[in-house]
């Protein structure tokens, strides 16, 4: 059967974020959702191995039936197992078609493989030893408050957190998805090296001064991953990059890299969610589903919380949700409008003729939505007080990418001469903003900054991660603060596993599989502070609740940083790097 693939989050694959060496985590990234019609049409039932190909590969996933989806469509949650059949194709954004990949579905007796098993065939090494969880007994239990969270683009600052015999033993008013972080003991103690397929712990002085090595000697470094890291560590990050001539790249290529592209070329009409809180009386969603990737934002921000000027909660706001699938968000919506994936642009296109007053030169649907339905929506949005828009990256990753965030603004932009409207991309790592921050005070880019020319230079699809990869450009590779291995395509992980690649992360993650070497650091917001920036730009302080005597990504940073300055050239003395005319064509 023809099907759309497309993926995204669920609670259960959030949870196992943090516990990728786990069983459970592949098997939620190997389920694939179906409409109940088409697994009958199958002769599948709930349970049983669907083999999905499409022009980059086959993988096996485990049937879960789920109404939500129109026939036609299967949704995957994102992992390696989507992963391994995408395509590595950005269309000049950097950000692949994670929401919009085109196969066929079978039935299989093959059951599916694990995450590990998908690395190990893309050139990677079996998972090392994870370390005993530390502490045995809990001992006095020490209450800490006001923690932030430091998983998604919420920043919640209002966890408590007990701890005791040196490891957190409760949580509380974090989600599951913050909880099960700080709670997760997936830790490395000391670095590891691989040796020819088995792993070998050495010392920090060593991974250092080796990775230092790696960096400085190479022609085409790629820095990639920083959103779950520091301000203060991107900084470092970016002066190394500098040093070496390097690019450097952060997940929101990968993510809303697309949004920033449409802000570039439309401006951002933004707000803090305090704002939102405060005044909002019309809250949408569109591609964006927080009740499983931001489970609080509803109620912390726009929704179930009452405001200065909305005292009485959910009962004085109207909850929109615009997505291709019936989510736990749409199911709790005043209104949920369902469109046809990649239909966006065009429901925009609509809305602002409706607003324009040319409502009458519509066909009767527009992306698969009702006229009528459109002039409500336009209707509703004219008339609010304070209208908030939240974006997903169901609008970034599917067709139409930037140009349906430039034309969400150019709505918003509309509606502002009416009321008062905003818009705010659902920023997804903690600390991705920052990224954001810190790349653009720091080179003038967001993102995707290339220094071979010995100044900065930026340029979405050539200067970003899966370009460079895709085109097997990069020669060698530092990753911190993301996991390639679990949400790159298939073809990234590939030219990973042929280049050195180091990985830093106080987590054993996916990527460590075809890492050279693996340097363990202190979680920040668990085992060290720094500065993380919410969705909303709003620089928060994260806290330190306890002590591993793990070297932070500063420090481990500051130490790399000093090494290659000591290896190479003065800078502007070396002879600037271009990429060579034998590279690949960009395209
Ligand atoms: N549980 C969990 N939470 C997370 C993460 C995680 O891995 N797991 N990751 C974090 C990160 S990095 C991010 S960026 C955020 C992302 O948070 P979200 O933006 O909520 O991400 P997704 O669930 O991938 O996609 C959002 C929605 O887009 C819809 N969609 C797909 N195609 C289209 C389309 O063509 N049009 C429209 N209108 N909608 C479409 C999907 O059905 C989906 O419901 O989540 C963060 N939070
Ligand atoms: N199929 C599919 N694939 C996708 C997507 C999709 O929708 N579908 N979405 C894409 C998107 S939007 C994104 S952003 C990416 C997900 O982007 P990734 O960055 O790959 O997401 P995570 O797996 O959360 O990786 C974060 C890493 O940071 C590490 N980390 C946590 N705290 C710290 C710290 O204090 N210091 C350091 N050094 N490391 C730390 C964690 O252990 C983890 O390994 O996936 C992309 N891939
Ligand atoms: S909503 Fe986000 S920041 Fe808040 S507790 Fe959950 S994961 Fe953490
Ligand atoms: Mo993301």
């Amino acid at each position: 059967m023809d099907v759309l693939i497309t993926s995204g989050r669920t609670i259960a694959q959030g949870r196992k974020l943090y516990y990728k060496d786990m069983p459970e985590y592949s098997d939620e990234t190997a389920r694939c959702f179906v409409n109940p019609f088409d697994l009958l049409e199958l002769g599948a039932a709930a349970g049983d191995y669907l083999l999905l190909s499409t022009g980059t590969g086959e993988e096996v996933f485990s049937a879960t039936p789920c109404d939500d989806l129109v026939s036609g469509t299967v949704f995957i949650p994102c992992g390696p197992h989507a992963n391994a059949i995408l395509h590595a194709t950005t269309r000049g954004t950097g950000a692949p078609d994670y929401k919009w990949l085109e196969g066929t579905v079978t039935l299989t007796r093959r059951p599916p493989r694990s995450g590990w098993d998908i690395l190990i065939e893309e050139g990677g090494a079996a998972c090392p030893p994870v370390p005993a969880p530390v502490g045995g007994e809990d001992g006095d239990l020490v209450t800490i408050r006001d923690v932030v969270c430091p998983l998604c683009g919420c920043l919640c600052d209002d966890l408590v957190v007990k701890v005791g015999g040196g490891a957190v033993r409760s949580v509380d008013n974090a989600c599951s998805l913050g909880s099960e972080k700080f709670l997760s003991q997936s830790r490395l103690t000391h670095p590891i090296s691989n040796d020819g397929g088995t792993w070998k712990a050495i010392d920090f002085e060593e991974a250092i001064r080796r990775t230092a090595e790696v960096l400085a000697d190479a022609e085409r470094p790629l820095l990639f991953g920083w959103s779950g890291t520091s301000a203060e560590a991107q900084c470092i990050g970016i002066h190394i990059a500098e040093a070496i001539g390097g690019v450097i790249d952060n997940c929101s290529s990968i993510c809303h890299g697309p949004s920033i592209m449409g802000i570039q070329e439309a401006g951002h009409p933004g707000c803090t969610l305090g704002a939102v809180k405060n005044r909002a009386d019309v809250v949408i969603y569109w591609g964006s589903n927080p009740i499983e990737s931001h489970p609080r934002h509803l109620s912390r921000y726009t929704t179930f919380v009452n405001g200065k000027y909305r005292d009485n909660g959910h009962h004085d706001r109207t909850l929109v949700v615009v997505d291709i699938r019936e989510t736990d968000t749409a199911k709790i919506a005043d209104e949920f409008i369902r469109v046809k994936p990649g239909a966006d642009y065009a429901v925009f296109s609509a809305l602002r003729a409706i607003l324009r007053g040319h409502a009458d030169i519509l066909p009767a649907t527009v992306g698969g939505v009702l006229r009528e339905r459109l002039i409500w929506l336009a209707d509703l949005c004219r008339n609010t007080r304070f209208g908030a828009l939240f974006t997903g990256i169901g609008l970034t990753q599917s067709p139409g990418r930037y140009k349906n965030v430039r034309n969400a603004i150019q709505l918003v932009d509309e509606l502002n001469r009416h009321t008062k409207f905003t818009l705010t991309p659902m920023r997804g790592h903690w600390n991705v903003n920052g990224t954001n921050q810190t790349f653009s005070y720091l080179t003038g880019y967001p993102y995707g900054v290339d220094f071979s020319r010995g100044t900065p230079y930026y340029n979405p699809g050539e200067t970003t991660a899966v370009d460079l990869l895709r085109r097997g450009e990069a020669d060698a590779c530092l990753i911190i603060g993301a996991d390639p291995g679990a949400h790159l395509p298939r073809r990234c992980n590939e030219h990973l596993a042929t280049i050195p690649t180091i990985v830093i992360d106080p987590f054993v993650s996916l990527s460590t599989s075809f890492a050279d070497l693996h340097i363990p650091v202190a979680c920040v917001g668990i085992d060290c502070e720094g500065t993380g920036y919410r969705m909303d730009s709003v620089p928060i302080r994260m806290k330190k609740v306890l002590s591993s005597g793990l070297p932070t990504d500063e420090e481990v940073l500051s130490e790399i940083l000093s090494r290659v300055r000591e290896r190479r050239q003065p800078y502007g003395v070396t002879v600037p790097k271009t990429p060579s005319s034998e590279a690949p064509p960009i395209a």
